[in-house]
């Protein structure tokens, strides 16, 4: 029988949507899980001459082209590290792995270190886009050793969605755990976004007493313009889905507790250890932390009595506030992508990666969950500028200018309305701060250099200097 080009261990909802794309790609793919049963309902109901199963892991192996190339899509982690242990004795000098699982970077590198002493390969890529995208066509986001990645690339530009220009949404980003990297900051990314949506709904609902139905038709107008994305393009079903076990609308029902799988905490993590300000990210992980404690709230809920809770705004302002909020929107999300880049610059420049922030824009305009029409103007923005920081490139400067006022009216509108902007007003709290010229610093050195002698500097005069405080 023909050899596979390429296998694929771990049928989950992800693995199997990853070989029926490989497979309908004309590469004929081999599949492996470790429980047998998954593989074999998946082949009853997909197999074809391009995608066979494997029962056994030998078999699985033997029955690759060689120089073995094997993608695993199995659960972060443990998991990730018993496959190679298990694969490890079964293959040769030269094979390849390839985790295109959402693995903690640190781990890539660890991993890729490990197995470049055996000639073992290893890539470590992130891939965005959900079981969908996983099907139709992902973002994919490979970092390892380039001349490797340059034997995947057919295969993986063939399987990746399209960008805005019909290019393949796969780009090579940099050595070891580069790739796993930048897919942890795209979902960080995720995060505020989703987060920054979320505190939209609940303004409207709380200031103007909105129904679901009628924050999606909002939301279908925003979708329209400058906010136009998959996340907007699937909050209007989710907005107008009814509820099937009971009355009324099933977003009312849903309990308010907010999973996480932690590729938000780790961005968040590494956003402080860099001393990058990424708070969009930070507040959205918090918000979900917030959420988690249900019973807590609840409780609290019944001590405290909010009086910006149930004020409603006259109807004549709600004309007003949509476009408040779509330009508010806009400035947020602006921001938490120039946050993002910030916090990819940081690492890029310790783990020498030579990231291209045009690129990461443009692998994203397609095939992943934060695909948007905003990527294409940062795409644009950046290759203009030859990659310079976000926030200083022209055209988003004139952007920010326009829109960010609107955050202040938002935030505020949240503040009279209880509707808690945890995001949003993070956002407007990191341009604020970091577009003035001068911030309260002074005030903090003044504490530290009074209780712990921690000295400070001058505006006037070069120096350390210490004050006796109050003498
Ligand atoms: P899961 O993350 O739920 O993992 C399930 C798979 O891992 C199954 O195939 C399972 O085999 C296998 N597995 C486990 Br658990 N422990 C194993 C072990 N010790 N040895 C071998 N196999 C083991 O699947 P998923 O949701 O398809 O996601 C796969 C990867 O892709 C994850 O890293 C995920 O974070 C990432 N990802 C997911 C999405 C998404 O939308 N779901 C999007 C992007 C990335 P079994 O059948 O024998 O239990």
């Amino acid at each position: 029988m023909e050899s596979s080009k390429i296998g694929l261990i771990g049928l989950a909802v992800m693995g199997q949507n990853l070989a029926r794309n490989i497979a309908s790609q004309n590469f004929k793919v081999s599949v492996y899980n470790r429980t047998t049963e998954t593989m074999t309902s998946f082949i009853e109901a997909h197999g074809s001459d391009n995608l066979v199963g494997q029962a056994d892991l030998k078999e699985f192996v033997e029955s690759l082209e060689s120089p073995r190339k094997i993608i695993v899509m199995v659960k972060a982690g443990r998991p990730v590290d018993l496959v190679i242990s298990s694969l490890l004795p079964l293959l040769d000098k030269g094979d390849t792995i390839i985790d295109c699982g959402n693995s903690h970077f640190p781990d890539t590198i660890r991993r890729e270190k490990e197995l470049s002493e055996q000639s073992i390969h290893f890539i470590g890529c992130g891939v965005s886009g959900g079981e969908e995208g996983a099907l139709k066509g992902p973002s994919l986001m490979p970092g390892g050793n380039k001349k490797v990645w340059s034997e995947l690339e057919p295969i993986f530009t063939a399987i990746a969605a399209k960008d805005f220009s019909d290019k393949p949404c796969v780009t090579y980003l940099g050595n070891d755990g580069a790739g796993h990297y930048v897919k942890m900051v795209h979902n960080g990314i995720e995060y505020a976004v989703m987060q920054m949506m979320a505190e939209a709904y609940d303004v409207l609902s709380k200031s103007f007493g909105l129904t679901a139905p009628q924050i999606a038709d909002i939301f279908e107008k925003y979708n329209e313009g400058k906010l136009q994305s998959f996340l907007f393009e699937i909050a209007v079903p989710i907005l107008r889905q009814k509820d099937d076990l009971a009355e009324g609308y099933l977003l009312d029902k849903i309990l308010d507790k907010a999973g996480q799988k932690g590729t938000g905490r780790w961005t968040a993590i590494e956003g402080m250890e860099r001393g990058v300000d990424i708070s969009t990210i930070v507040q959205a992980v918090n918000a979900r932390i917030v959420s988690s404690r249900k019973d807590f709230r609840t409780e609290l809920a019944t001590k405290y009595d909010n009086p910006s809770v149930g004020k409603q705004l006259p109807t004549e302002a709600l004309e007003e506030i949509i476009k408040e909020l779509e330009s508010a929107l806009y400035a947020g999300m602006l921001l938490s992508y120039a946050q993002g880049f910030d916090l990819l610059r940081a690492a890029a420049e310790e783990m020498k990666w030579d990231l291209n922030y045009a690129e990461i824009a443009r692998i994203w305009e397609g095939g992943c969950i934060i695909r948007a029409q905003i990527l294409n103007t940062l795409h644009a923005a950046f290759e203009k500028s030859n990659n310079a920081p976000l926030w200083t490139i022209e055209d988003i400067v004139a952007d920010l200018q326009e829109s960010w006022g609107s955050l202040r009216t938002v935030t505020i509108l949240g503040a009279q309305s209880g509707a808690p902007m945890p995001s949003l007003s993070a956002a407007l709290s990191s341009f604020e701060g970091m577009s003035s010229a001068r911030t309260s610093a002074n005030f903090i050195q003044g504490l530290r250099d009074s209780f712990g002698a921690h000295t400070y500097k001058r505006t006037d005069r070069e120096g350390t200097f210490h004050t006796e405080w109050g003498n």
